[in-house]
């Protein structure tokens, strides 16, 4: 596979020439200072193109060209935002930046209750906890309906753990690290200048009212049928990334979690241009998911892949676990073998070595993340010795 990172665009402190020295080709990077739903111009392409090439990389894939929340939920513009997103997908094509990942998440991408759980060793990692995403839903948005959601024993640990250790200041952070610090940086809803991060979340939610997973997938294809002519003219291969968590979460509709759900999306456009993305972490924070089998199943119609893995513990939540995970290595192998040009990155990996105190965006790391290509690199080299 192709060894690529994710890069920030020319603000992150990890600079390109930084990634030369530890053997990345390329690069996956999205244009962060054009706001979502906003055409990418020909020539903003270009610049950062060029930008890239200059550095003696390459962009390897766009993570992520942005679907609008409009497009998701159907909403009156819908029709004018594909459009604009098919210019968009165009003018990417021409420049020949062909691997787009996206994904269909209604209001929230991906969620944490924690950014840096120490880990024995003295790193720290990313850590979803069930009872203080619950007391988020239930205490702090007070969702209607929200505690139906939850079994007896993650309300019984919110009420006897978390609720005790909650003040103002926890309940800040919790809000912080779900809704805030995960979700500006992927040019998500919220970012770090709103001031009312919670109420503004409270109406995204409501954009939702009635609309089900089945309303969901069809306006999934919908949209995907709508650019698929563009992808073909250009050979632009679109790959969804799969919920994360792959789970159902604040009565929203989530759409790609497991296998049937997958198949049904691929199965809706059947185009080989209509692919996944296989993040193999956000798939195995799913208990009810095999990743090496799924990993086995879908290679044909991944073009991209996240290559990071979650332990999921038995009260429900759920932790990085490390990079040499006999399950990741396995998945390694599928698609080394079965897809060897396709572009992988290292995903999500621990704060260590002075990291904590840079600011990196949340999961992504200098050290931690140099470490997994490291041992990724030697996953990959062993595999394609053994033959
Ligand atoms: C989080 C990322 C996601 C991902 C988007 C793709 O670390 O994996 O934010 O980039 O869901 O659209």
């Amino acid at each position: 596979m192709e060894k690529t990172w994710r890069w920030f665009g020319p603000n992150d402190p990890i600079t390109l020439d930084m990634l030369r020295q530890i053997g990345v080709e390329g690069i996956v990077t999205s244009l962060h200072h054009i706001p979502n739903g906003e055409i990418w111009t020909a020539e903003e392409v270009r610049k950062m193109k060029d930008f890239i090439s200059s550095h003696g990389l390459r962009w390897s894939v766009v993570e992520s060209l942005p679907v609008s929340e409009e497009i998701k939920y159907a909403g009156p513009q819908r029709d004018k935002l594909i459009e604009d997103y098919k210019v968009s997908l165009a003018n990417l094509g021409k420049t020949g930046v062909k691997t787009i990942c996206y994904n269909f998440m209604p209001v929230l991408d991906w969620a944490r209750t924690e950014l840096e759980y120490p880990n024995p060793d003295g790193t720290s990692n990313l850590y979803f906890n069930r009872a203080e995403f619950a007391y988020f839903d239930i205490h702090i948005l007070k969702r209607e309906g929200a505690r139906d959601d939850y079994d007896a024993s993650t309300l019984e640990r919110m009420e006897e753990e978390v609720a005790p250790r909650m003040n103002e200041e926890a309940e800040k952070r919790l809000v912080d690290n779900i809704i805030v610090k995960t979700q500006g940086f992927v040019n998500g809803n919220i970012s770090e200048n709103d001031f009312d991060p919670v109420g503004k979340f409270r109406d995204l939610l409501k954009l939702y009212e009635g609309i089900d997973a089945d309303k969901l997938r069809e306006n999934m294809a919908y949209f995907l049928n709508a650019i698929m002519p563009v992808c073909d003219e250009y050979d632009i291969n679109m790959c969804v990334h799969p919920d994360d968590p792959p789970l159902q979460i604040l009565g929203l509709p989530r759409i790609v979690t497991c296998d049937e759900d997958i198949r049904k999306f691929l199965d809706a456009v059947p185009n080989p241009h209509n692919g996944l993305t296989f993040c193999a972490g956000s798939l195995s924070a799913g208990a009810h998911n095999d990743v090496v089998e799924l990993a086995e199943k879908y290679a044909d119609r991944t073009h991209f892949v996240h290559t990071r893995i979650c332990n999921v513990l038995p009260n429900g939540d759920f932790k990085e676990a490390s990079h040499l995970d006999p399950r990741l290595i396995k998945v390694v192998r599928t698609f080394e073998k079965r897809r060897p040009g396709v572009p992988m990155r290292v995903d999500h990996a621990p704060l260590m070595l002075g990291d904590e105190k840079m600011g990196y965006n949340a999961g992504y790391s200098f050290h931690g993340r140099m470490l997994a290509l490291g041992m990724l690199s030697g996953i990959m080299a062993t595999i394609d010795e053994e033959g």
